[in-house]
């Protein structure tokens, strides 16, 4: 038995919520990964069988690697269909924020969001969340959202209405979020949780397959290209990985191409931080990852206006690559200096 962790009072004002209203609208961070996308289907799966008109609406386009989680489910895409999902956003009576802490996650959808009086609802397991919503389910100690909207759907007595889709989305967010429960899932329950969901008959091995093991050919070149030629070592302890412009469109880059491009050089003994930098067409996208005592959420948060986890995190930079490149070096003395 997974022991009860969400908060009474939070949770009764969301069934309070919940049973006030028929139209929910579930939205989740841009550029959803696969926990953000598996926690919004599967919550919105289990809203439906409870009667209501639930939609999810993704604020951009979902990577085609994770397009596999998404087979079969009607959702909108706020960046492809802004008049209609501007129209459900306002006439919903009903706002649930998904595995983001702040509205301003949600790429152009924030506005809408910002401006809606209904009421909101935070499910995540970020740390720091936005004081702005009306019920805070918070629970950073967690892998993953998908976990904690499982924990939701069993403290709630829902679990009757999990099906083999249902179980399937959350695995994948699970997976997705902890490298296959390699990293912020090392606590017994979560493999509890796990255990429940492989009782709803999901196909594990396909699952693992499509969600951690599988690449499109211009990827796995455009990775293999990047760690060979454009990843420079400091001190055998930090690696950065810089792809411009033109890296990017030699291998037709698409959303998701370098997915986990940022993990690879933390499996070299003695890297304990590694920083990757994407030119995108209206910003620098920075994205990092740590070992051990190395926290690289408050580097991002500090230096590239974004967040994270102590692990994982990842930020903007405004300006040119070259701007970011130094300012990253300029980070590298001053914690050499610290230490
Ligand atoms: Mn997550």
């Amino acid at each position: 038995m997974l022991e009860r962790i969400i908060d009474n009072g939070e949770l009764t004002k969301l069934h309070a919520l919940i049973d006030g209203v028929s139209r929910i609208v579930i939205t989740c961070h841009k550029k959803p990964d696969g926990d953000a996308i598996g926690s919004s289907l599967a919550l919105c799966m289990v809203l439906r069988k409870l009667g209501k008109n639930a939609t999810v609406i993704i604020p951009d386009q979902l990577a085609a690697s994770l397009s596999f989680v998404a087979e079969n489910f009607d959702y909108v895409t706020f960046s492809r269909n802004e008049v209609m999902a501007g129209n459900i956003i306002r006439n919903t009576q009903l706002i649930i924020a998904l595995d983001y802490n702040c509205l301003d996650r949600v790429g152009g959808m924030t506005q809408l969001l910002l401006s809606s009086s209904v009421p909101k609802v935070l499910i995540d397991h970020h740390l720091n969340p936005d004081k702005c919503f009306e019920v805070m389910i918070s629970h950073p100690e967690l892998s993953s959202t998908c976990e904690l909207v499982y924990r939701l759907i069993v403290e709630s007595g829902w679990q009757s209405l999990v099906d083999k889709d249902i179980a399937s989305s959350i695995f994948v967010g699970i997976m997705t979020d902890t490298g296959n429960l390699s990293f912020s899932s090392s606590y017994p329950e979560v493999y509890e949780v796990m255990a429940d969901l492989m009782r709803y008959g999901i196909d594990k091995p396909r699952l693992y397959k499509m969600a951690m093991d599988t690449v499109s050919l211009d990827s796995l070149l455009l990775q293999s290209y990047a760690l060979l030629n454009k990843m420079t070592v400091t001190d055998n302890e930090y690696a950065l990985i810089v792809l411009d412009k033109n890296d990017l469109e030699k291998f037709n880059y698409k959303t998701g191409d370098t997915e986990r491009l940022v993990n690879r050089p933390l499996s070299v003994k003695g890297i304990k931080w590694s920083t990757f930098m994407r030119e995108d067409s209206t910003c620098i996208k920075v994205s990092m990852r740590s070992e051990g005592d190395f926290a690289v959420d408050t580097l991002c948060s500090t230096y590239f206006n974004g967040g994270g986890h102590k692990h994982a995190a990842a930020g903007e930079f405004s300006g040119t690559l070259e701007e970011a490149i130094s300012l990253y070096h300029n980070i590298v003395e001053h914690i050499k200096k610290d230490r």
